[in-house]
């Protein structure tokens, strides 16, 4: 398996309740190294950007008012099959079909505050960190 790079992001319902260092423990106990990491609280503009895939999903503004109603951590996660990996640790979107032990099971109040994001494929992933992050802020 290749050294890869994702994008992981701890939504506002998990900064709000204190949780960032016990998600990041999770994901480095799987493996995972923070190579970047910042604080952003970002405008309804930049949550439209982020998620434009889901334009037009009923969801939609809903998403993008959560996203932009409070702090967020984003990051790049590096490691063997990273990208994954991170998705086996969030657990699944709806925190009721989760497994047991992922950070969704665990953390996640509903399937729309649900704590954490990450890129779901390595097309994905160079986009949205790319979207966050200038080359000169990864130190691998
Ligand atoms: P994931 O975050 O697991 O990649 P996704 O890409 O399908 O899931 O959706 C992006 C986010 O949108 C998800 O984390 C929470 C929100 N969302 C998805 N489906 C939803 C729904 N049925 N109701 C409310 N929010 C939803
Ligand atoms: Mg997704």
């Amino acid at each position: 398996m290749a050294l890869e790079r994702t994008f992981s992001m701890i939504k506002p319902d998990a900064t709000a309740r204190n949780l960032t260092g016990k998600i990041v423990a999770k994901l480095e106990d799987a493996g995972l190294r923070v190579v970047a990491s910042k604080r952003v609280w970002m405008s309804r503009k930049q949550a439209e950007g982020f998620y434009a895939v889901h334009k037009g999903r009923p969801f939609f503004d809903e998403l993008c008012d959560f996203m932009s109603s409070g702090p967020t951590v984003v990051q790049v996660l590096e490691g063997e099959g990273a990208i994954l990996k991170n998705r086996e640790v969030m657990g699944a979107t709806n925190p009721a079909d989760a497994a047991e032990g992922t950070i969704r099971k665990e953390f996640a109040t509903s399937i729309g505050e649900n704590s954490v994001h990450g890129s779901d494929a390595p097309e994905t992933a160079a986009e949205e960190i790319a979207y966050w992050f200038a080359g000169i802020e990864i130190v691998g």
